[in-house]
């Protein structure tokens, strides 16, 4: 019996598909370089034309830090506050209606009025008990407590 001549097609691998092209990303688009990256080409979804108020200025400038008085829905937060003689206490106001910081009688805090995510420091350096409110909503008062 003869070899019968059934010819594999051996040798030679099959031809590959279509070389992968490259794909376009499209206009203003960068592709991310992810290898073997074969999803679906994602276009970045625009957007919707949202009427959504814009963000403040800036984030809401949450103090952090013990030194920080927010002023916020008419008050200052906290009301009382103790540090030590040396320390700088900063006032930021987080309402969007202007307040100062104002001693009441003689005390030293004389801020200007403080716009919406303006802030005020003052550094205490002789302990006592610094009283004060705003003076445009005088029902505003709260308390700085300086020690030695
Ligand atoms: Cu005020």
């Amino acid at each position: 019996m003869g070899a019968l001549g059934l010819v594999t097609a051996c040798g030679g691998s099959p031809p590959r598909g279509p070389a992968s092209r490259g794909i376009t990303p499209g206009a203003g688009q960068t592709l991310p370089g992810r290898p073997g990256g074969t999803g679906p080409a994602s276009s970045i979804p625009v957007m919707p034309n949202t009427a959504t108020a814009p963000p403040p200025r800036s984030a809401p400038a949450t103090p952090v830090g013990p030194n920080s008085v927010a002023i916020k829905n008419f008050a200052f937060h906290p009301a009382a506050l103790t540090v030590k003689a040396g320390t700088t206490v900063t006032w930021t106001n987080q309402d969007p209606e202007p307040h100062t910081v104002t001693s009441q009688g003689q005390g030293p805090l004389r801020s200007a009025t403080l716009a919406s995510g303006a802030s005020y420091p003052y550094k205490f350096t002789t302990p006592g008990t610094y009283k004060y409110q705003c003076s445009i909503h005088p029902f505003m008062t709260a308390t700085v407590t300086v020690t030695q």
